[in-house]
Protein backbone atom coordinates (compact mmCIF):
# COMPACT_ATOMS: atom_id res chain seq x y z
CA UNK A 1 0.00 0.00 0.00
CA UNK A 2 1.58 3.51 -1.08
CA UNK A 3 0.39 6.36 1.21
CA UNK A 4 -0.31 10.35 0.74
CA UNK A 5 2.70 10.73 2.02
CA UNK A 6 4.91 8.15 0.08
CA UNK A 7 3.34 9.93 -3.17
CA UNK A 8 4.51 13.02 -1.20
CA UNK A 9 7.98 12.27 -0.89
CA UNK A 10 8.18 9.95 -4.74
CA UNK A 11 6.67 13.69 -6.08
CA UNK A 12 9.43 15.33 -4.69
CA UNK A 13 12.24 13.19 -5.96
CA UNK A 14 10.97 13.09 -9.00
CA UNK A 15 11.13 16.76 -9.05
CA UNK A 16 14.60 16.93 -8.04
CA UNK A 17 14.41 17.34 -4.26
CA UNK A 18 17.21 15.55 -2.51
CA UNK A 19 17.17 17.05 1.12
CA UNK A 20 14.45 18.51 3.28
CA UNK A 21 14.39 20.51 6.49
CA UNK A 22 12.94 19.88 9.59
CA UNK A 23 12.80 18.75 13.15
CA UNK A 24 10.44 14.93 12.86
CA UNK A 25 7.47 14.63 15.62
CA UNK A 26 4.18 11.74 15.27
CA UNK A 27 2.15 14.08 13.57
CA UNK A 28 5.13 14.00 10.81
CA UNK A 29 5.73 10.25 10.75
CA UNK A 30 4.15 9.24 7.84
CA UNK A 31 6.38 11.67 5.86
CA UNK A 32 9.52 10.75 7.97
CA UNK A 33 8.45 6.91 7.66
CA UNK A 34 8.11 7.56 3.85
CA UNK A 35 11.38 9.23 3.42
CA UNK A 36 13.14 7.00 5.61
CA UNK A 37 11.57 3.53 3.31
CA UNK A 38 12.84 5.84 0.03
CA UNK A 39 15.99 6.69 0.88
CA UNK A 40 16.34 8.68 -2.18
CA UNK A 41 15.75 12.68 -0.19
CA UNK A 42 18.32 12.99 3.10
CA UNK A 43 16.40 13.86 6.27
CA UNK A 44 18.53 17.33 7.31
CA UNK A 45 17.58 17.70 10.85
CA UNK A 46 18.36 21.38 12.53
CA UNK A 47 17.87 21.90 16.47
CA UNK A 48 15.05 24.79 15.82
CA UNK A 49 12.32 24.56 13.08
CA UNK A 50 12.98 28.28 12.36
CA UNK A 51 16.73 27.15 11.20
CA UNK A 52 14.93 24.85 9.03
CA UNK A 53 13.15 27.58 6.92
CA UNK A 54 16.24 30.21 6.89
CA UNK A 55 18.23 26.90 5.30
CA UNK A 56 15.82 26.03 2.88
CA UNK A 57 15.31 29.59 2.20
CA UNK A 58 18.99 29.92 1.56
CA UNK A 59 19.02 26.72 -0.70
CA UNK A 60 16.42 27.74 -2.54
CA UNK A 61 18.39 31.20 -3.76
CA UNK A 62 21.09 29.56 -4.43
CA UNK A 63 19.96 26.96 -6.74
CA UNK A 64 17.00 28.41 -7.84
CA UNK A 65 14.90 24.97 -7.09
CA UNK A 66 12.11 24.44 -4.71
CA UNK A 67 13.47 23.13 -1.59
CA UNK A 68 11.43 21.60 1.18
CA UNK A 69 10.83 22.29 4.94
CA UNK A 70 8.90 19.93 7.03
CA UNK A 71 7.43 21.04 10.72
CA UNK A 72 5.40 18.79 13.20
CA UNK A 73 2.28 20.29 14.86
CA UNK A 74 1.05 22.86 16.83
CA UNK A 75 4.81 24.28 18.04
CA UNK A 76 6.61 22.26 15.90
CA UNK A 77 5.34 23.82 12.41
CA UNK A 78 4.87 27.50 14.49
CA UNK A 79 8.51 27.37 14.51
CA UNK A 80 8.87 27.84 10.61
CA UNK A 81 7.21 31.36 10.34
CA UNK A 82 9.98 33.55 10.77
CA UNK A 83 12.22 31.75 8.42
CA UNK A 84 9.13 31.33 6.29
CA UNK A 85 8.41 35.09 6.62
CA UNK A 86 12.38 35.49 5.17
CA UNK A 87 11.72 33.18 2.35
CA UNK A 88 8.21 34.30 1.32
CA UNK A 89 10.09 37.53 1.19
CA UNK A 90 13.23 36.73 -0.58
CA UNK A 91 10.63 35.55 -3.37
CA UNK A 92 12.09 32.11 -3.22
CA UNK A 93 10.06 29.29 -3.45
CA UNK A 94 9.89 26.65 -0.68
CA UNK A 95 7.39 24.29 0.16
CA UNK A 96 6.51 23.78 4.00
CA UNK A 97 4.49 20.54 4.79
CA UNK A 98 3.38 21.70 8.15
CA UNK A 99 1.53 18.39 9.94
CA UNK A 100 -1.89 19.34 11.78
CA UNK A 101 -3.07 17.26 14.49
CA UNK A 102 -5.55 13.97 13.90
CA UNK A 103 -8.36 15.47 11.70
CA UNK A 104 -10.85 13.99 13.94
CA UNK A 105 -9.62 16.62 16.70
CA UNK A 106 -9.61 19.88 14.84
CA UNK A 107 -11.62 22.66 15.96
CA UNK A 108 -11.70 20.94 19.71
CA UNK A 109 -9.18 22.97 21.93
CA UNK A 110 -6.84 19.65 20.93
CA UNK A 111 -3.06 19.28 22.56
CA UNK A 112 -0.82 21.15 19.96
CA UNK A 113 -3.71 22.64 18.28
CA UNK A 114 -3.24 25.10 15.99
CA UNK A 115 -4.15 26.73 12.15
CA UNK A 116 -1.71 26.43 10.04
CA UNK A 117 -3.64 27.90 6.99
CA UNK A 118 -4.40 30.97 8.62
CA UNK A 119 -0.96 31.03 10.76
CA UNK A 120 1.11 31.17 7.39
CA UNK A 121 -1.19 33.09 5.29
CA UNK A 122 0.68 36.40 5.22
CA UNK A 123 3.77 34.61 4.58
CA UNK A 124 2.56 32.67 1.35
CA UNK A 125 1.66 32.39 -1.91
CA UNK A 126 -0.53 29.38 -0.91
CA UNK A 127 -1.72 27.48 2.34
CA UNK A 128 -4.36 24.91 2.52
CA UNK A 129 -4.96 21.81 4.50
CA UNK A 130 -5.75 18.47 2.78
CA UNK A 131 -8.80 16.73 4.70
CA UNK A 132 -9.70 13.76 2.56
CA UNK A 133 -6.88 11.29 0.57
CA UNK A 134 -9.21 11.94 -3.06
CA UNK A 135 -7.75 15.40 -2.82
CA UNK A 136 -3.96 14.35 -3.49
CA UNK A 137 -1.84 14.36 -5.47
CA UNK A 138 -3.50 17.62 -7.05
CA UNK A 139 -3.34 19.81 -4.16
CA UNK A 140 0.55 19.02 -4.16
CA UNK A 141 1.33 19.98 -7.48
CA UNK A 142 -0.98 23.16 -6.93
CA UNK A 143 1.44 23.99 -3.72
CA UNK A 144 4.09 23.40 -5.36
CA UNK A 145 2.97 24.59 -9.16
CA UNK A 146 2.82 27.99 -6.43
CA UNK A 147 5.66 27.96 -4.68
CA UNK A 148 7.73 27.64 -8.07
CA UNK A 149 5.63 30.02 -10.29
CA UNK A 150 5.06 32.73 -8.14
CA UNK A 151 8.27 32.45 -6.65
CA UNK A 152 7.02 32.16 -2.64
CA UNK A 153 6.16 29.60 0.18
CA UNK A 154 3.46 27.60 0.00
CA UNK A 155 2.51 25.54 3.06
CA UNK A 156 0.82 22.43 2.63
CA UNK A 157 -1.03 21.43 6.27
CA UNK A 158 -1.75 17.46 6.36
CA UNK A 159 -3.72 15.85 9.30
CA UNK A 160 -0.96 13.14 10.51
CA UNK A 161 -3.51 10.89 9.95
CA UNK A 162 -4.48 11.79 6.53
CA UNK A 163 -0.33 11.08 5.64
CA UNK A 164 -1.02 7.91 6.31
CA UNK A 165 -3.98 7.16 4.47
CA UNK A 166 -4.15 4.91 1.59
CA UNK A 167 -3.11 7.30 -1.61
CA UNK A 168 -6.37 7.31 -3.84
CA UNK A 169 -4.27 8.35 -7.12
CA UNK A 170 -0.49 7.65 -7.68
CA UNK A 171 0.09 9.64 -9.99
CA UNK A 172 3.76 11.51 -9.67
CA UNK A 173 4.06 14.68 -11.69
CA UNK A 174 7.05 16.76 -12.80
CA UNK A 175 6.32 20.18 -11.87
CA UNK A 176 8.42 22.81 -14.54
CA UNK A 177 8.77 26.22 -14.48
CA UNK A 178 6.83 27.84 -17.28
CA UNK A 179 8.49 30.78 -18.64
CA UNK A 180 7.41 33.84 -20.48
CA UNK A 181 9.13 37.02 -22.41
CA UNK A 182 7.85 39.71 -20.93
CA UNK A 183 7.63 43.11 -22.74
CA UNK A 184 6.01 46.67 -22.71
CA UNK A 185 3.58 47.28 -25.06
CA UNK A 186 5.21 49.03 -28.29
CA UNK A 187 3.76 52.64 -27.34
CA UNK A 188 5.20 52.46 -24.22
CA UNK A 189 8.45 51.37 -24.96
CA UNK A 190 8.60 54.73 -26.82
CA UNK A 191 7.67 56.26 -24.83
CA UNK A 192 10.27 54.94 -22.67
CA UNK A 193 12.55 56.09 -25.37
CA UNK A 194 11.50 59.95 -25.54
CA UNK A 195 11.74 59.94 -22.46
CA UNK A 196 15.36 58.66 -22.03
CA UNK A 197 16.18 60.57 -25.19
CA UNK A 198 15.47 63.84 -23.33
CA UNK A 199 17.20 63.11 -20.25
CA UNK A 200 20.61 64.71 -20.19
CA UNK A 201 21.77 62.64 -16.65
CA UNK A 202 20.01 58.83 -16.59
CA UNK A 203 20.64 57.37 -13.37
CA UNK A 204 20.11 53.38 -13.64
CA UNK A 205 18.73 52.12 -10.41
CA UNK A 206 18.83 48.43 -10.31
CA UNK A 207 17.33 45.90 -7.69
CA UNK A 208 17.26 41.59 -7.60
CA UNK A 209 14.77 41.74 -10.49
CA UNK A 210 17.37 42.17 -13.39
CA UNK A 211 19.16 38.95 -11.91
CA UNK A 212 20.51 37.33 -15.03
CA UNK A 213 20.22 40.72 -17.02
CA UNK A 214 23.39 41.92 -16.43
CA UNK A 215 25.11 42.63 -19.98
CA UNK A 216 21.57 44.28 -20.80
CA UNK A 217 21.73 46.57 -17.45
CA UNK A 218 25.46 47.26 -18.73
CA UNK A 219 24.68 47.54 -22.62
CA UNK A 220 21.84 50.19 -21.54
CA UNK A 221 24.20 52.20 -19.00
CA UNK A 222 27.32 52.63 -21.72
CA UNK A 223 24.65 54.05 -24.09
CA UNK A 224 22.63 56.53 -21.88
CA UNK A 225 25.98 57.13 -19.96
CA UNK A 226 24.24 56.18 -17.35
CA UNK A 227 26.09 55.22 -13.58
CA UNK A 228 24.26 52.00 -12.20
CA UNK A 229 23.59 52.53 -8.45
CA UNK A 230 22.43 48.97 -6.97
CA UNK A 231 20.50 47.75 -4.48
CA UNK A 232 21.91 44.95 -1.61
CA UNK A 233 19.93 42.18 -2.69
CA UNK A 234 21.60 43.22 -6.37
CA UNK A 235 25.26 43.99 -5.26
CA UNK A 236 25.58 40.01 -5.93
CA UNK A 237 24.29 40.46 -9.65
CA UNK A 238 25.46 43.52 -10.39
CA UNK A 239 28.83 44.97 -8.84
CA UNK A 240 31.01 42.91 -10.20
CA UNK A 241 32.99 43.84 -13.22
CA UNK A 242 30.83 47.08 -13.36
CA UNK A 243 32.91 50.14 -15.14
CA UNK A 244 29.16 51.96 -14.55
CA UNK A 245 28.69 50.73 -10.78
CA UNK A 246 28.76 53.59 -8.17
CA UNK A 247 27.75 51.42 -5.22
CA UNK A 248 24.55 51.21 -3.15
CA UNK A 249 22.58 53.99 -2.11
CA UNK A 250 20.40 54.42 1.27
CA UNK A 251 21.04 54.20 4.86
CA UNK A 252 23.75 51.39 4.66
CA UNK A 253 25.11 53.09 0.82
CA UNK A 254 28.24 54.98 -0.59
CA UNK A 255 27.78 58.78 -0.63
CA UNK A 256 28.04 57.77 -4.20
CA UNK A 257 25.52 56.10 -4.84
CA UNK A 258 23.46 58.72 -2.82
CA UNK A 259 25.13 61.59 -5.05
CA UNK A 260 24.22 59.55 -8.52
CA UNK A 261 20.38 59.38 -7.50
CA UNK A 262 20.71 63.29 -6.69
CA UNK A 263 21.76 64.46 -9.22
CA UNK A 264 19.91 62.80 -11.94
CA UNK A 265 17.29 64.17 -13.84
CA UNK A 266 16.10 60.81 -14.82
CA UNK A 267 15.86 57.43 -12.93
CA UNK A 268 15.23 54.34 -14.31
CA UNK A 269 14.31 52.01 -11.67
CA UNK A 270 15.47 48.25 -13.37
CA UNK A 271 13.95 45.53 -10.84
CA UNK A 272 13.90 47.53 -7.51
CA UNK A 273 11.09 47.84 -4.98
CA UNK A 274 13.38 49.66 -3.33
CA UNK A 275 11.57 50.75 0.31
CA UNK A 276 13.07 53.96 1.40
CA UNK A 277 11.37 56.75 -0.07
CA UNK A 278 13.50 59.58 1.37
CA UNK A 279 16.60 58.32 -1.02
CA UNK A 280 14.70 59.00 -3.85
CA UNK A 281 15.54 62.00 -5.65
CA UNK A 282 12.95 65.23 -5.28
CA UNK A 283 12.62 66.77 -8.66
CA UNK A 284 13.52 64.05 -10.99
CA UNK A 285 12.01 61.92 -13.62
CA UNK A 286 11.07 58.40 -12.52
CA UNK A 287 10.39 55.31 -15.11
CA UNK A 288 10.11 51.64 -13.54
CA UNK A 289 10.16 48.48 -15.29
CA UNK A 290 8.83 45.63 -13.01
CA UNK A 291 7.38 42.23 -13.93
CA UNK A 292 4.99 42.86 -11.82
CA UNK A 293 2.25 45.64 -12.51
CA UNK A 294 1.03 46.31 -9.27
CA UNK A 295 4.74 47.33 -7.76
CA UNK A 296 4.49 50.33 -10.46
CA UNK A 297 4.80 53.74 -8.62
CA UNK A 298 4.48 52.15 -4.34
CA UNK A 299 7.90 53.90 -3.57
CA UNK A 300 7.77 56.87 -6.09
CA UNK A 301 5.03 59.15 -8.21
CA UNK A 302 6.38 58.01 -11.73
CA UNK A 303 6.29 59.08 -14.99
CA UNK A 304 6.14 56.43 -16.89
CA UNK A 305 5.41 52.48 -15.72
CA UNK A 306 6.60 49.51 -17.54
CA UNK A 307 5.49 46.00 -17.55
CA UNK A 308 8.52 43.72 -18.24
CA UNK A 309 11.54 41.86 -17.46
CA UNK A 310 14.75 43.47 -17.05
CA UNK A 311 16.62 41.87 -19.59
CA UNK A 312 13.64 41.66 -22.24
CA UNK A 313 12.42 45.04 -22.08
CA UNK A 314 16.29 46.50 -22.60
CA UNK A 315 16.58 44.47 -25.24
CA UNK A 316 13.46 45.69 -26.53
CA UNK A 317 14.07 48.96 -26.03
CA UNK A 318 17.85 49.44 -26.97
CA UNK A 319 17.05 49.69 -30.58
CA UNK A 320 14.81 52.94 -29.94
CA UNK A 321 17.50 54.92 -28.04
CA UNK A 322 20.24 57.41 -29.23
CA UNK A 323 23.70 57.14 -28.04
CA UNK A 324 24.30 59.91 -24.90
CA UNK A 325 26.13 62.70 -26.36
CA UNK A 326 27.10 64.26 -23.10
CA UNK A 327 28.99 61.38 -21.06
CA UNK A 328 29.68 64.06 -17.88
CA UNK A 329 27.24 62.68 -15.52
CA UNK A 330 28.48 59.31 -16.18
CA UNK A 331 32.08 60.63 -15.28
CA UNK A 332 31.47 62.92 -12.46
CA UNK A 333 29.70 59.72 -10.80
CA UNK A 334 32.33 57.16 -11.24
CA UNK A 335 34.89 59.34 -10.16
CA UNK A 336 33.14 60.23 -6.90
CA UNK A 337 32.54 56.50 -6.21
CA UNK A 338 36.39 55.72 -6.55
CA UNK A 339 36.92 58.81 -4.16
CA UNK A 340 34.38 57.20 -1.82
CA UNK A 341 35.13 54.08 -2.15
CA UNK A 342 39.57 55.18 -1.17
CA UNK A 343 37.83 57.03 2.01
CA UNK A 344 35.89 53.27 2.67
CA UNK A 345 39.38 51.79 2.42
CA UNK A 346 41.46 53.60 4.62
CA UNK A 347 38.97 52.65 7.20
CA UNK A 348 39.89 49.24 6.81
CA UNK A 349 43.55 49.90 7.48
CA UNK A 350 44.92 47.78 10.48
CA UNK A 351 44.75 48.88 13.60
CA UNK A 352 44.76 51.89 15.87
CA UNK A 353 45.98 51.99 18.81
CA UNK A 354 43.55 51.97 21.87
CA UNK A 355 42.90 50.98 25.23
CA UNK A 356 41.67 47.53 26.57
CA UNK A 357 41.25 46.91 30.24
CA UNK A 358 44.14 49.48 30.99
CA UNK A 359 46.56 47.43 28.52
CA UNK A 360 47.81 49.08 25.29
CA UNK A 361 46.37 46.66 22.80
CA UNK A 362 45.73 47.10 18.95
CA UNK A 363 41.94 47.49 18.59
CA UNK A 364 40.12 45.58 15.96
CA UNK A 365 37.98 47.26 13.43
CA UNK A 366 35.13 46.04 12.07
CA UNK A 367 36.26 47.16 8.51
CA UNK A 368 39.55 45.73 8.79
CA UNK A 369 38.08 42.40 9.88
CA UNK A 370 35.59 42.77 6.42
CA UNK A 371 38.04 43.69 4.61
CA UNK A 372 40.65 40.37 5.21
CA UNK A 373 37.65 38.63 5.26
CA UNK A 374 37.19 39.71 1.12
CA UNK A 375 40.93 38.91 0.60
CA UNK A 376 41.11 35.68 1.99
CA UNK A 377 37.77 34.42 1.05
CA UNK A 378 37.67 32.41 -2.47
CA UNK A 379 36.51 33.98 -5.69
CA UNK A 380 33.38 31.82 -5.63
CA UNK A 381 32.27 32.25 -2.33
CA UNK A 382 28.64 32.65 -0.54
CA UNK A 383 28.76 35.34 1.89
CA UNK A 384 26.13 35.43 4.73
CA UNK A 385 25.83 38.43 7.01
CA UNK A 386 23.80 38.29 10.01
CA UNK A 387 21.36 41.36 10.27
CA UNK A 388 23.24 44.14 12.43
CA UNK A 389 25.92 45.66 11.81
CA UNK A 390 27.59 42.85 9.66
CA UNK A 391 25.26 43.15 6.80
CA UNK A 392 26.98 47.09 6.69
CA UNK A 393 30.80 45.43 6.84
CA UNK A 394 29.32 43.00 3.75
CA UNK A 395 27.89 45.43 1.89
CA UNK A 396 30.48 47.63 1.86
CA UNK A 397 34.05 45.25 1.98
CA UNK A 398 32.41 42.37 0.24
CA UNK A 399 33.20 42.33 -3.18
CA UNK A 400 30.67 40.68 -5.29
CA UNK A 401 33.89 39.65 -7.94
CA UNK A 402 33.85 35.87 -9.42
CA UNK A 403 31.16 33.92 -8.79
CA UNK A 404 30.83 35.21 -5.36
CA UNK A 405 27.51 35.43 -3.87
CA UNK A 406 25.89 37.50 -1.15
CA UNK A 407 22.96 36.20 0.85
CA UNK A 408 20.92 37.03 3.91
CA UNK A 409 17.54 38.32 5.14
CA UNK A 410 17.84 41.53 3.11
CA UNK A 411 13.86 42.01 3.32
CA UNK A 412 12.91 40.61 6.31
CA UNK A 413 15.87 41.93 8.47
CA UNK A 414 15.74 39.01 10.72
CA UNK A 415 18.55 38.59 12.87
CA UNK A 416 19.99 34.92 13.63
CA UNK A 417 19.77 34.49 10.25
CA UNK A 418 23.27 33.69 9.01
CA UNK A 419 24.33 30.52 10.59
CA UNK A 420 20.84 28.92 9.37
CA UNK A 421 21.24 30.04 5.75
CA UNK A 422 25.16 28.87 5.72
CA UNK A 423 23.40 24.93 6.68
CA UNK A 424 21.33 24.92 3.71
CA UNK A 425 23.93 27.23 1.43
CA UNK A 426 26.43 24.73 1.89
CA UNK A 427 23.88 20.89 1.64
CA UNK A 428 22.84 22.25 -0.99
CA UNK A 429 26.54 23.40 -2.81
CA UNK A 430 28.74 21.57 -1.11
CA UNK A 431 31.85 22.04 -3.09
CA UNK A 432 31.61 25.77 -2.32
CA UNK A 433 33.46 27.89 0.67
CA UNK A 434 30.83 29.11 2.60
CA UNK A 435 31.36 32.16 4.94
CA UNK A 436 28.95 33.82 7.46
CA UNK A 437 29.81 37.06 9.03
CA UNK A 438 27.84 36.54 12.56
CA UNK A 439 26.89 38.85 14.93
CA UNK A 440 27.41 38.01 18.45
CA UNK A 441 23.77 38.85 19.32
CA UNK A 442 22.67 36.65 15.87
CA UNK A 443 25.25 33.83 16.58
CA UNK A 444 23.35 33.54 20.21
CA UNK A 445 19.73 33.28 19.21
CA UNK A 446 20.04 30.18 17.12
CA UNK A 447 23.30 28.98 18.52
CA UNK A 448 21.97 25.23 18.79
CA UNK A 449 22.51 25.11 15.00
CA UNK A 450 26.53 24.93 15.81
CA UNK A 451 25.34 21.02 16.86
CA UNK A 452 24.12 21.60 13.40
CA UNK A 453 26.80 22.27 11.12
CA UNK A 454 28.76 19.62 13.29
CA UNK A 455 26.10 16.60 12.65
CA UNK A 456 26.41 16.94 9.10
CA UNK A 457 30.14 18.09 8.62
CA UNK A 458 29.97 21.48 7.06
CA UNK A 459 33.19 23.26 6.17
CA UNK A 460 31.45 26.68 7.32
CA UNK A 461 33.42 29.18 8.42
CA UNK A 462 31.93 31.54 10.97
CA UNK A 463 33.41 34.64 11.08
CA UNK A 464 31.58 36.33 14.61
CA UNK A 465 32.00 40.33 15.04
CA UNK A 466 31.95 39.82 18.55
CA UNK A 467 31.22 43.90 19.60
CA UNK A 468 29.62 42.86 23.04
CA UNK A 469 26.60 44.56 21.83
CA UNK A 470 23.50 44.64 19.76
CA UNK A 471 25.10 47.22 18.26
CA UNK A 472 23.15 48.32 15.06
CA UNK A 473 20.10 49.05 17.60
CA UNK A 474 22.10 50.78 19.65
CA UNK A 475 23.23 53.01 16.37
CA UNK A 476 19.71 53.51 15.84
CA UNK A 477 18.68 54.68 19.63
CA UNK A 478 22.10 57.25 19.60
CA UNK A 479 20.81 58.71 16.23
CA UNK A 480 17.42 58.97 17.29
CA UNK A 481 18.80 61.18 20.10
CA UNK A 482 18.08 58.13 22.93
CA UNK A 483 21.09 57.19 24.78
CA UNK A 484 21.69 53.29 24.70
CA UNK A 485 20.22 50.73 26.58
CA UNK A 486 19.18 47.34 26.95
CA UNK A 487 21.50 46.55 24.31
CA UNK A 488 24.91 45.00 26.48
CA UNK A 489 25.57 41.64 25.77
CA UNK A 490 27.86 39.34 28.15
CA UNK A 491 29.18 36.69 26.17
CA UNK A 492 31.10 33.90 26.70
CA UNK A 493 34.40 33.26 24.43
CA UNK A 494 32.30 31.70 21.25
CA UNK A 495 35.80 29.80 20.36
CA UNK A 496 35.19 27.66 23.13
CA UNK A 497 31.78 26.92 22.69
CA UNK A 498 32.21 26.23 18.82
CA UNK A 499 35.29 23.68 20.45
CA UNK A 500 32.65 21.96 23.21
CA UNK A 501 30.32 21.36 20.16
CA UNK A 502 33.36 19.51 18.10
CA UNK A 503 33.98 22.76 16.35
CA UNK A 504 37.54 24.07 15.36
CA UNK A 505 37.39 27.53 17.23
CA UNK A 506 40.12 30.74 17.04
CA UNK A 507 39.65 33.55 19.49
CA UNK A 508 40.85 37.00 18.13
CA UNK A 509 41.63 40.02 20.69
CA UNK A 510 44.49 41.75 19.02
CA UNK A 511 44.69 42.67 15.19
CA UNK A 512 48.39 41.45 14.57
CA UNK A 513 46.38 38.11 15.26
CA UNK A 514 43.94 38.70 12.81
CA UNK A 515 44.94 37.90 9.43
CA UNK A 516 46.99 34.43 10.69
CA UNK A 517 44.13 33.50 12.50
CA UNK A 518 41.50 34.09 9.83
CA UNK A 519 44.08 31.91 6.83
CA UNK A 520 44.17 28.84 9.46
CA UNK A 521 40.66 29.11 9.72
CA UNK A 522 39.60 29.55 5.98
CA UNK A 523 42.29 26.80 4.99
CA UNK A 524 40.98 24.17 7.77
CA UNK A 525 39.19 21.12 6.11
CA UNK A 526 36.08 21.26 8.21
CA UNK A 527 33.73 23.58 10.28
CA UNK A 528 35.68 26.90 12.20
CA UNK A 529 34.36 29.53 13.60
CA UNK A 530 36.52 33.02 14.46
CA UNK A 531 35.66 34.55 17.39
CA UNK A 532 36.81 38.55 16.59
CA UNK A 533 36.66 41.02 19.43
CA UNK A 534 35.91 43.76 17.87
CA UNK A 535 35.51 47.67 18.99
CA UNK A 536 32.38 49.06 19.67
CA UNK A 537 31.80 51.63 17.66
CA UNK A 538 30.40 55.15 19.11
CA UNK A 539 27.89 57.20 16.82
CA UNK A 540 28.30 60.39 16.30
CA UNK A 541 25.67 62.33 14.51
CA UNK A 542 26.83 65.89 12.92
CA UNK A 543 25.20 69.56 13.97
CA UNK A 544 23.36 69.73 10.69
CA UNK A 545 20.61 66.97 12.01
CA UNK A 546 19.96 68.34 15.13
CA UNK A 547 17.58 66.67 18.43
CA UNK A 548 14.59 68.09 17.80
CA UNK A 549 14.62 67.03 13.90
CA UNK A 550 15.38 63.27 15.16
CA UNK A 551 12.78 62.95 18.21
CA UNK A 552 10.48 60.72 17.34
CA UNK A 553 11.49 59.38 13.91
CA UNK A 554 13.69 56.34 13.12
CA UNK A 555 17.09 56.40 11.87
CA UNK A 556 15.29 55.25 8.62
CA UNK A 557 13.09 58.42 8.23
CA UNK A 558 16.06 60.81 7.68
CA UNK A 559 17.96 61.41 4.89
CA UNK A 560 21.26 59.76 6.54
CA UNK A 561 23.85 57.79 5.42
CA UNK A 562 26.12 56.22 7.13
CA UNK A 563 29.36 57.74 6.18
CA UNK A 564 31.47 54.50 6.03
CA UNK A 565 33.15 54.93 9.42
CA UNK A 566 31.03 53.10 11.35
CA UNK A 567 30.75 56.03 14.12
CA UNK A 568 29.33 58.81 12.40
CA UNK A 569 26.22 59.59 10.32
CA UNK A 570 26.15 61.87 7.25
CA UNK A 571 23.38 64.22 7.14
CA UNK A 572 22.44 64.06 3.21
CA UNK A 573 19.51 66.62 2.95
CA UNK A 574 20.50 68.88 0.27
CA UNK A 575 21.57 71.65 2.06
CA UNK A 576 24.29 69.27 3.58
CA UNK A 577 24.88 67.69 -0.28
CA UNK A 578 27.40 70.13 -1.67
CA UNK A 579 29.66 70.40 1.19
CA UNK A 580 29.71 67.21 2.01
CA UNK A 581 30.70 65.57 -1.26
C1 LIG B 1 14.61 38.54 15.31
C2 LIG B 1 15.01 39.97 15.45
N1 LIG B 1 14.98 40.57 16.67
C3 LIG B 1 15.36 41.86 16.81
C4 LIG B 1 15.74 42.59 15.73
C5 LIG B 1 16.18 44.05 15.89
N2 LIG B 1 17.64 44.11 15.65
C6 LIG B 1 18.18 44.45 14.45
S1 LIG B 1 19.84 44.39 14.43
C7 LIG B 1 19.90 43.92 16.05
C8 LIG B 1 21.22 43.73 16.74
C9 LIG B 1 22.00 42.60 16.22
O1 LIG B 1 23.04 42.36 17.12
P1 LIG B 1 24.30 41.52 16.73
O2 LIG B 1 23.88 40.25 16.07
O3 LIG B 1 25.19 41.40 17.89
O4 LIG B 1 24.96 42.43 15.58
P2 LIG B 1 25.68 43.87 15.78
O5 LIG B 1 24.75 44.89 15.21
O6 LIG B 1 25.97 44.04 17.23
O7 LIG B 1 26.94 43.76 14.99
C10 LIG B 1 18.60 43.82 16.59
C11 LIG B 1 18.30 43.47 18.00
C12 LIG B 1 15.73 41.94 14.47
N3 LIG B 1 16.08 42.57 13.35
N4 LIG B 1 15.38 40.63 14.37
MG1 LIG C 1 26.82 42.55 18.38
Amino acid sequence: MSTIADNVIATLKANGVTRAYGVPGDSLNGFTEAMRRDGSIAWRLVRHEESAAFAAAADAELTGDLAVVLGSCGPGNLHLINGLFDAQRSRVPVLAIAAQIPSSEIGSGYFQETHPQELFRECSVWAEMVTDASQMPRMLETAMRAAIQERGVAVLVVPGDVAQTEAADERVTVVERARARIVPAPDQLERAAQLLGASKRTTLLVGAGAAGAKDDVLALADLLAAPVVHTLRSKQDIEGDNPFDVGLTGLLGFASGYRAMEEAETVLMLGTDFPYRQFYPEGARFIQVDTRGEHLGRRVPLDLGLVGDVGDTIRALLPLLQSARDRKHLEDSVKHYRKTRDKLDELAEPPKKGLLGGRKHEAIHPQYLARLVDEIAADDAVFIPDVGSPVVYAARYLECRGDRRLIGSFIHGSMANAVPQAVGAQLAQPERQVVTLSGDGGLAMLMGELLTVRQHDLPIKIVVLNNSSLNFVELEMKAAGLPGFGTDLHNPDFSQVAEACGITGWRVTEAADLETSLREAFAHDGPALVDVVTERQELTIPPAISAEQVKGFTLYALRTVMSGRGDELLDLSRVNLRQIL
